[in-house]
């Protein structure tokens, strides 16, 4: 058995039930890469259902992703891939503080950045969103790529050298 094997813990005796809508990927794409079972149920954003009361009493922000396991919910797809690493892999938050310094720095980015930038761009042109000010969110698309394409100028991952959460909330 492989250290990654060792360290990863499986969810083969609890459900995780994850509330999401399909232009939310990251953390389907962490679920996946450590192996865990989950429901999904998607709430329709189009049909307004994340604003329902039903919704709003698991996250009273009325976005999604949300994440239920057993009695814990977590919201907030860079709060969950914290509590889904840290839970079911550890490899994939290294707790070296410099190390978990620079994964909370780019998962800053994600949720800056690359949100008002490059996902604020994807909802302009793929779902039409027109509320989008697609100038601005140009602007600091370019800028974030610009910065990401330096970074990996000599490096194949964010932090150190496997991939962590910072990769994972920065690919989608
Ligand atoms: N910081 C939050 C933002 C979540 C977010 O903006 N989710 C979007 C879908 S990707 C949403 O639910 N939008 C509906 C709304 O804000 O009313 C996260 O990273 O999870």
């Amino acid at each position: 058995m492989n250290d990654s094997a060792k360290s990863a813990t499986n969810n083969t005796n609890n459900t995780l039930r994850l509330y999401n809508h399909e232009i939310s990927g990251k953390v389907r794409l962490l679920l996946s890469l450590l192996g865990l079972n989950y429901e999904l149920v998607r709430v329709d954003l189009m049909k307004g259902e994340h604003k329902q009361p039903d919704f709003l009493a698991l996250n009273p922000f009325g976005q999604v992703p949300v994440l239920v396991d057993g009695n814990t919910m977590v919201s907030d797809s860079q709060a969950i891939l914290t509590y889904l690493a840290l839970k079911y892999n550890p490899q994939w938050f290294p707790t070296a503080p410099e190390m978990a310094a620079q994964v909370v720095r780019w998962l800053s980015v994600a949720a800056n950045e690359i949100s008002q930038g490059l996902a604020a761009a994807r909802l302009f042109y793929l779902l039409d969103f027109k509320n989008v000010n697609i100038d601005v969110a140009t602007t600091k698309a370019t800028g974030i790529l610009s910065q990401l394409d330096a970074h990996f100028a000599d490096r194949s991952w964010l932090v150190g050298d496997r991939p962590t959460i910072a990769d994972v909330a920065c690919f989608p």
